[in-house]
């Protein structure tokens, strides 16, 4: 892997570092080398520089601490309005009949793979608000990988950050650096508008991580 150097495409950045780790790291166990790695990947993108704990990293980074924003479970934890009939009862217990197979979630999850439309379900959420307490924001997001299946942060009505999966059911992990946005109310957009195979976004664990004291 010396030769690697990271896209210049912050999508495609973000699917190399879920791959580097599932397929590479994993299989490759060496600190200098996944060091290395990290630090092309903050090169890229400079706004990683003070939360670097968290590239290449599925676990919960030394020295942080996260408080659980919605899991999913028992009807879920925040409170999202639906836009359109894609995503009326987005949640499940495991892929609905016809849907790619799905992992990285935990029990219940998100989904906009309709049970009866499939991938032509279409439709958008959108939370009630949530105050960042912290700063760094992540979560898992399978499907896509088009911007039109994506999730949004909004801070008022402005899109501050986006994400989607890499065109495959199986999640990865989203890492936010929302450290200008701590103390403020911001909501969170789920956007499905793709009609086409894979056209759907699945969602789970979103945290909001602080610094230990
Ligand atoms: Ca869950």
């Amino acid at each position: 892997m010396s030769r690697f150097r990271p896209s210049a495409d912050r999508a495609r950045r973000e699917c190399e570092q879920w791959f580097l780790r599932e397929f590479y790291l994993s299989a490759n166990r060496d600190a200098s080398e996944e060091s290395r790695l990290r630090e092309l990947f903050v090169e890229a993108d400079p706004s990683l520089r003070s939360i670097d704990a968290f590239v290449l990293s599925s676990g919960s980074p030394p020295g942080w601490q996260s408080a659980l924003i919605d899991d999913f479970e028992n009807g879920g934890m925040l409170t999202w309005n639906a836009k359109g009939d894609g995503l009326k009862e987005p949640l499940t217990e495991s892929e609905r009949p016809g849907q790619a197979f799905v992992a990285g979630q935990t029990g219940a999850f998100l989904t906009s793979f309709g049970s009866e439309r499939e991938d032509e379900a279409v439709g958008s959420l959108v939370s009630e608000p949530l105050v960042i307490e912290g700063d760094v924001m992540t979560f898992m997001v399978g499907g896509g990988p088009a911007v039109k299946t994506s999730i949004e942060l909004l801070d008022g009505d402005t899109v501050v950050a986006s994400a989607s999966g890499c065109a495959s059911g199986m999640m990865r992990r989203v890492v936010w650096n929302v450290e200008r946005l701590r103390g403020k109310a911001v909501r969170l957009r789920i956007r499905d508008s793709s009609t086409e195979p894979l056209g759907h976004i699945s969602l789970d664990t979103i945290e909001i991580w602080r610094r230990s004291k």
